[in-house]
Parts: C-alpha cells; sequence; structure tokens
C-alpha cells in the first residue's frame, strides 16, 4: 500500500497527533466547474476547513501515487487540465496508477483513498446514486456500493438532483447505509431544500452524529454513512425551475446518447446551462456548506471516546 500512497506531511502530522483532518474530492475541481472558477472554489474550501478547526486532505491520483493532501500546484494543475484527467472511480484505480496518469477522485475513489489514509471524515457536494431509467441502463454509481464498505461519512447537500432520489434512498437501504439529515427530517435535494422523502434520522449535533459513527464502527459495522446537510436558504435554487432545467437536460442526454461515467457531468453541465450558471453559484455555497459542517464533525469525532 505504501507504495502508492502519498500523504502530504501535513496531513500526516494532523493524523499522527489525532488532530481534525478531512477529505474532500477532485472530480468537482476537473468535471464540476470551469478553470479558473474551480481553482478559487478548491482553494476556499480548503480554507474553510482550516478556519472551522480541521486540516484539510484534497485527494487525487498523480503520476502513480494516491496523494491524500495536494499542493497548490497540483491543485493548479488539476484545475487547468479540467476533463483531460481522468474522472476515476473504483474501477479506475488501477489502470491510472500503473500507467502513472492523472486522475480526479470520486466520492467513491475519495472514500477509498481516505480509509487507506485514515481519515474518517469527508465532504462533498452529492453523493451519485441510481440514475433516472436505470431499470433498463443499469446506471448505478458506484459510490453507493463504496458506501456499503468503507468505513467514511461523507457530508452532502443529499443525493445529486439529477438522479432518481427514491430509488437511491431504497438501494442504500438494502446496503445498511445510514441516511443522517442535518436539523431536517425531510432528504435535501442537492440544489434545493426539499425532496419530498424522508431521511433515516434527524441529527441536531456533531456531536450527536460522531457519537453515532463511533458506535457504528466500534461494532465493526462496516460502511460508510450519508450526512445530508441542506443547502443555505439563501443560495437555494427554485424546486420548479430545477425540475425543468433537469427534465430537459435528461432529455438530450437521451438524445445524444450519452451515458455511462460521461452521464453525470453532462447533466450536470446541461443543469448549469439551463440555468445561466445560477445552479454553478448554488453548487459552490452547497459544497462550502458542506465543508464548514464537516470540519466540526472532524473536530467532534476526534475527541469522541465510545
Ligand atoms: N461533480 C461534478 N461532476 C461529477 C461529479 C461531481 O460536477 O462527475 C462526480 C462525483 O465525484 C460523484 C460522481 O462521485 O460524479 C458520480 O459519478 P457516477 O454516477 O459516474 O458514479
Ligand atoms: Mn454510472
Amino acid at each position: 500500500m505504501k507504495q502508492f500512497l502519498s500523504i502530504h506531511p501535513i496531513v500526516q502530522k494532523a493524523l499522527d497527533n489525532n488532530q481534525a483532518v478531512v477529505a474532500l474530492e477532485s472530480t468537482i475541481i476537473s468535471h464540476g466547474m470551469p478553470y479558473p472558477k474551480n481553482l478559487e472554489t478548491a482553494l476556499m474550501l480548503e480554507d474553510e476547513v482550516r478556519k472551522n478547526g480541521a486540516i484539510p486532505a484534497t485527494i487525487a491520483l498523480i503520476n502513480g501515487k494516491i496523494k491524500v493532501g495536494l499542493t497548490k500546484e497540483e491543485l493548479t494543475y488539476l484545475a487547468k487540465e479540467g476533463t483531460k484527467v481522468i474522472k476515476t472511480s473504483r474501477r479506475d484505480i488501477p489502470y491510472v496508477l500503473a500507467k502513472k496518469l492523472t486522475g480526479a477522485t470520486t466520492v467513491a475513489t475519495t472514500m477509498i483513498a481516505a480509509e487507506k489514509a485514515g481519515i474518517a471524515i469527508f465532504a462533498t457536494g452529492g453523493i451519485g446514486g441510481v440514475h433516472r431509467g436505470a431499470s433498463k441502463t443499469f446506471d448505478i454509481s458506484a459510490d453507493l456500493q463504496e458506501l456499503a464498505h468503507t468505513n467514511v461519512a461523507v457530508v452532502c447537500a443529499g443525493i445529486k438532483a439529477i438522479l432518481d432520489l427514491e430509488l437511491t434512498l431504497e438501494y442504500l437501504e438494502t446496503l445498511g447505509v445510514p441516511v443522517l439529515g442535518y436539523k431536517t427530517d425531510e432528504l435535501p435535494a442537492f440544489y434545493t431544500r426539499k425532496s419530498g422523502f424522508k431521511v433515516d434520522y434527524n441529527m441536531q449535533n456533531p456531536q450527536e452524529i460522531a457519537d453515532l459513527l463511533k458506535a457504528k464502527w466500534n461494532l465493526g459495522l462496516k460502511g460508510g454513512v450519508v450526512l445530508a446537510n441542506p443547502i443555505p436558504e439563501a443560495s437555494s435554487m427554485d424546486f420548479d425551475e430545477m425540475t425543468m432545467a433537469i427534465d430537459q437536460a435528461i432529455i438530450e442526454q437521451n438524445k445524444l446518447g450519452i451515458k455511462g461515467k460521461e452521464s453525470t457531468p453532462f447533466l450536470l453541465a446541461k443543469v448549469k446551462e439551463l440555468t445561466q450558471g445560477k445552479s454553478l453559484e448554488s453548487n459552490i455555497e452547497l459544497v462550502r456548506n458542506n465543508v464548514i459542517l464537516a470540519s466540526k464533525l472532524a473536530v467532534a469525532y476526534v475527541k469522541t471516546t465510545l
């Protein structure tokens, strides 16, 4: 494992001293936003982690290594390369490493890297899930299987709204993954605070969540947890406008025959276009909000002995 894992000295020192660390993914940088907004956002998110008492560890695959904690040069490189870097989910890892290519990590791969490095808390925008029409296409994100097996808590604004939220919740239930709401009974829908679906449990503070994580993992129950944190009211989108944009994006996707790993980046980019860029601003604010909660959770988690 040592051969492939490269942990930044600042991150390693924090881990050795039992300090709070928050993992961050890199596909949102490469595939989620245009340059230079993506670089500004990546740096802003790392700052938010520090301001909230934790150490950030953005993760990517570079030159044959899984890098946990990136330098500013590495972040800049990823941001500039954009979609030229390989969106790396679990099945892509061996190829990208063996060929010494550059890979941006999805939720699944960020969880794998975080667990190997010893990081329990990870913040992102939204998790992948069961795509609409999956009964025919079988398009179900590897993020869900990862949540079943890998011991990392994923702080997100819910399941990406372009997906089938109801089927994703059923799938997570089957896999035994708790879906927690932060100060809400209702599952947020990424760009909006409401979805019409319920979370499993409404959690009121980071300590309560840290206690739940310790209970799960000390018992040896493998797998992750979804902590769904609603987008702040001021940044949330209009539900009907979003529904229309998503429906239209899916129509265009089907017309163009876009499938597989291109599906999620295409839909998110199309929704951004159809909302005249407004969804991108929401996306940035919801990730910021998740990073703040994840940092507070990481601080509570390292102090919790159960
Ligand atoms: N944000 C984007 N584009 C993306 C993703 C996030 O703007 O492609 C990634 C996330 O990293 C998430 C992944 O884990 O999409 C899910 O993709 P798939 O459905 O192919 O597993
Ligand atoms: Mn897929």
